[in-house]
């Protein structure tokens, strides 16, 4: 057997992060004095804490917001109880059937219009804050275009609040008050590939930006938000399913570590000054500049776990392979380290995946949210007539959004 963390070292170099800093191109002058500044300063730490000791330093860090990463869950109707079971083990489940193959079809192409639509509304606000980039978008067809179309998209929003899904959710988060709060939808093409990350980011304080607050008293499990990863096209090995490290929620420690750089910045510096001055300069400017959460910032974050804690995911494990057929999906906690597997196939992997949470839990505000674009856009859904939640038992309500 493998131990997650081998698995994650062997996909994650974090020896050589020379294309990291590459694919983030020539600094500026300012952005170049910023990196030097920084660098000096680790150094600085460095020399003031000689001979300190990693374990120490690490138990000074800022704690986490309060979790529990058991898993309660309620067998029903739509569950059993060893799937339940098997679940509070690993936090992954499926694949079950969400619709037939040809309703998959059509929802795809559905959703490739979605993409391709110039009058998209979401691309329209985008457009009106950042027309260069709007531009760029459809013509590349991003799936950052489909970032929460269920709220406005009668079709996905009775795809993504089927009876029977909300209530396996429902099971799975032991949890009577259920909500679809994020929508997305992802693809893998030739050169594509998801890297391993766990999604803990949704959480409140990693960024500010988030839209989802633990309710006062409450604390967080790793079931308190699940992913329904809805295959619209088949999903292989060969054409990059998702694949999830099962059981690995069990350990956030590389997302405690942002949480507590977010909080007290020098930290972060403090911490860097262990490494070596090359390391320093290289994390320092993925950390600062580069784009795309899952890339350069998780393998710094990664680098820098890997060398604080001796047993980061040290439990041996089996990957999941997400292998669907159309119109099946799979479950999986936003705690799991999961990517993809590299692309190899002819013919593109395509896939809607809903984002639901434990209402009783987590408060979602509703009437914003915000999406790294050319800045920051912010959107009022309520403004636009948009539905942001989808709770068990809404009406689906064709053309509320406002013309
Ligand atoms: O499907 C993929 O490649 C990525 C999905 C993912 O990371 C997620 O749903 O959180
Ligand atoms: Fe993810």
């Amino acid at each position: 057997m493998t131990t997650a963390i081998e698995y994650i070292r062997d996909e994650i170099d974090t020896e050589d992060f020379r294309a990291a800093v590459e694919a983030i191109g020539p600094l500026n002058l300012r952005q170049r004095a910023t990196v030097r500044a920084l660098a000096t300063a680790c150094r600085a730490f460095r020399l003031r804490y000689i001979g300190r000791d990693k374990h120490a330093f690490v138990e000074r860090l800022v704690p986490p917001l309060p979790r529990d990463l058991s898993m309660k869950t309620r067998a029903d109707g739509a569950i059993d109880g060893a799937t339940c079971a098997a679940f509070a083990q690993t936090g992954v489940a499926g694949p079950f059937r969400l619709m037939s193959e040809d309703d998959a079809a059509a929802l795809l192409e559905h959703c490739r219009g979605v993409l391709r639509d110039p009058h998209n509304p979401f691309l329209e606000i985008i457009r009106q804050h950042a027309p260069a980039e709007a531009r760029r978008m459809l013509r590349e067809e991003d799936i950052l275009l489909g970032l929460n179309r269920f709220m406005l998209d009668p079709q996905l929003r009775a795809v993504l609040g089927d009876d029977r899904l909300l209530e396996t959710m429902a099971a799975l988060m032991g949890s009577d008050d259920v909500a679809c709060w994020r929508s997305q939808f992802f693809r893998q093409r030739a050169g594509g590939r998801t890297a391993l990350h766990q999604n803990i980011d949704f959480l409140a304080g990693i960024n500010e930006k988030t839209t989802v607050h633990l309710r006062p008293g409450r604390v967080f499990h790793p079931n308190t938000i699940l992913n329904a990863w809805v295959s619209l096209t088949e999903a292989t090995t060969d054409n990059g399913c998702l694949r999830v490290l099962p059981g690995t929620f069990a350990d956030t420690r590389i997302y405690d570590l942002a949480w507590s750089f977010n909080k007290r910045p020098a930290d972060l510096l403090a911490a860097l000054s262990f490494l070596p001055d090359r390391i320093i300069t290289e994390l320092l400017t993925i950390a600062l500049f580069s784009k795309g959460a899952h890339r350069g910032t998780t393998r710094a974050l990664f680098k820098l776990a890997d060398f604080f804690y001796d047993d980061l995911m040290a439990r041996e494990v089996q990957f999941a392979d997400f292998v669907a057929r159309p119109g099946e999906y799979w479950i999986f906690s936003s705690f799991n380290m999961h990517g993809s597997h590299a692309f190899e196939a002819e013919r593109e992997r395509f896939t809607l995946v809903g984002r639901y949470a434990d209402m009783n839990t987590l408060r979602i505000e509703t009437d914003r949210f915000d999406v790294a674009i050319a800045g920051r856009v912010r959107f009022d859904p309520e403004a636009l007539g948009w539905q942001p939640l989808l709770r068990a038992g809404d009406r689906v309500e064709a053309g509320r959004r406002a013309a």
